[in-house]
């Protein structure tokens, strides 16, 4: 996995001394879950995403300032920064950018396999970061939740399967995701997210993540059981991102 050598390249540039010196590292996080079931917000977490692999090209030209403002401004409870920049065409400056314009809580979006990536998250002023069940064993994404939480982080446990929610769910997720997608096969079924939200346990914040393209889909999720909505997508291919978002 390219993940790994490039994480070991940063790290030898940027040691984690140097990432405790970053102005975010010391600064005091907002809290995503409170954010995601405050029942005056709407719950919706809006992506800044320029590529992907199921779609190529979304928004590759966007300003994050202006972007992440224009969420925030029409709703949006919470923002997701993709970081990974082979896939995604993010990087760890469009989370600074995105965290220096908004007092919000902000995910780090990225495929988390390295405590180093949780220094770095923290450092550029993520305040919540994504763990994938599919791709690290739960030992892993226990060490790398309890790090984030040393750190004053919340960890969003992403699952796509009952067998990931049986392997992966302890008390270590601040919040659980179900992701629509596929990541073999990139088909978004919101199917699945009925048919797994009733096997997360009471009192665990449910997301719902992926392929969400109308305002009826959040609402259908939203009476299912769903609190929290990730869309990054049907925004991003919006000439209007925040536009769309106020819908
Ligand atoms: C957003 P969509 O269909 O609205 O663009 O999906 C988000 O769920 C998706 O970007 C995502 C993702 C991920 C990306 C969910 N899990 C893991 C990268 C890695």
């Amino acid at each position: 996995e390219y993940k790994k050598a490039e994480v070991a390249e940063r790290q030898k540039l940027f040691p984690v001394e140097f990432l405790k010196q970053k102005l975010y590292y010391k600064s005091k996080p907002v809290s995503l879950k409170s954010y995601i079931t405050d029942a005056s917000k709407t719950g919706i977490i809006a992506e800044i995403k320029r590529k992907s692999p199921s779609e190529g090209s979304i928004n590759q030209h966007i300003s994050v300032e202006e972007v992440s403002i224009g969420y925030m401004q029409s709703g949006a409870s919470a923002l997701s920064v993709l970081t990974d920049e082979p896939s995604f065409g993010g990087s760890l400056k469009d989370l600074e950018i995105a965290r220096k314009f908004n007092y919000c809580p902000i995910l780090r979006k990225d495929f988390m396999l390295d405590p180093y990536q949780v220094y770095e998250a923290k450092a550029h002023g993520a305040d919540a970061i994504l763990l994938i069940a599919a791709m690290i064993d739960r030992t892993l994404c226990q060490d790398l939740a309890a790090l984030a939480h040393e750190l004053g982080m919340e960890v969003l446990l992403e699952v796509h399967s009952q067998e990931e929610l049986d392997s992966h769910l302890g008390n270590y997720a601040d919040l659980v995701g179900i992701n629509s997608r596929d990541l073999k096969s990139f088909e978004t079924d919101l199917n699945l997210l009925a048919s797994l939200v009733d096997q997360v346990p009471e009192g665990i914040v449910k997301v719902a993540e992926s392929g969400l393209k109308t305002p009826e889909d959040v609402v259908k999720m939203k009476e299912i059981g769903f609190q929290g909505f990730l869309i990054g997508t049907t925004f991003m291919k919006s000439s209007q991102p925040a536009k769309a978002c106020q819908r």
